[in-house]
């Protein structure tokens, strides 16, 4: 890959005090981490999945929610800018690993006028494996702001090490998760907000927000008739994550290839950092 992706070096975009601010409050916003022309290209490979959507996508039901998972493993584009670009070093800049893996990607896009929120949920729940150097980034494809459905986070909340029971995105709980007994339910915070340290950023195509797996965050509709908000969120781990397929995670994450309590050495969580030459 030309240095077109993340031609700022890692230490621009990721200094000490945004590192700390990270491991503090669990989310921090990166200006400008993704450049005109690959947010262009970013955006061309998400109008292709929504023409001829992957295995792995759903349309939530008709809700102008737009949803796909793993889109790496079917686009070569999204391949060459998860596994290529600089994000793996910001990764384990910000998590503190000497070796980073991808995990797998996602794309959350809201047409203009969509009701559907993104219920609270912490995300390591959903996701099969245990371990701290768990994080995505969120990649705006969009101007996003309060109009049309930005992403809210509780501030510090990564820290709380409480698993939250995971729900579908769905209207509907026709796909919801198994129980897990050693789940909590998710209080109401949208009836409580006022109990809860809420943030959330505005922000400008190519942009990305930061967050642990932990952190408890969830998001509005776009009640913006005149603007998307196509989101696409990269997921990486460090060398302290264990495959861990406890009930209630998501099946769609399951593999066959690895034990419960092994490490992530499989061709599906390639290393992107350190690059190989
Ligand atoms: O895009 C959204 O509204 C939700 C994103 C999200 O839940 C995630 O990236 O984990």
């Amino acid at each position: 890959m030309s240095d077109t992706v993340l031609d700022r070096p890692a230490h621009d975009i990721v200094d000490d005090e945004t590192i700390e601010r990270f491991r503090a409050d669990g989310v921090v916003a990166l200006r400008n981490v993704v450049d005109d022309e690959w947010v262009e290209r970013l955006r061309g490979g998400v109008a292709d999945e929504m023409a001829n959507p992957s295995p792995t996508a759903h349309n939530y039901e008709s809700t102008g929610f737009f949803g796909s998972l793993d889109l790496w493993r079917f686009h070569p584009l999204f391949e060459e800018f998860v596994t290529q670009s600089r994000l793996g070093e910001l990764a384990a800049a910000m998590f503190g690993s000497p070796v980073v893996r991808m995990y797998y990607d996602q794309l959350f896009v809201k047409e203009p006028g969509s009701s559907q929120p993104v219920p609270w949920h912490n995300d390591q729940p959903y996701w099969p494996i245990s371990g701290r150097q768990v994080m995505s980034f969120w990649i705006a494809l969009d101007t996003v702001d309060a109009t049309n459905g930005r992403v809210e986070y509780v501030r510090g909340s990564h820290a709380w090490d409480r698993w939250f029971q995971p729900r579908t995105f769905a209207p509907t709980n026709a796909h919801d998760y198994e129980r897990n007994p050693d789940y909590e339910l998710m209080p109401d915070i949208e009836a409580d907000r006022d109990s809860y340290d809420i943030i959330s950023f505005d922000l400008e195509p190519g942009d990305a927000v930061a967050f642990w797996a932990m952190i408890l965050h969830g998001s509005q509709g776009n009640a913006n008739r005149g603007r998307a908000r196509r989101g696409y969120a990269a997921r990486y781990i460090g060398t302290d994550v264990r495959y861990d397929p406890r009930i209630g995670t998501a099946q769609a994450l399951h593999v066959d290839e690895l034990e419960a309590g092994s490490t992530m050495e499989l061709d599906r969580y390639p290393v992107v950092w350190p690059r190989s030459a």
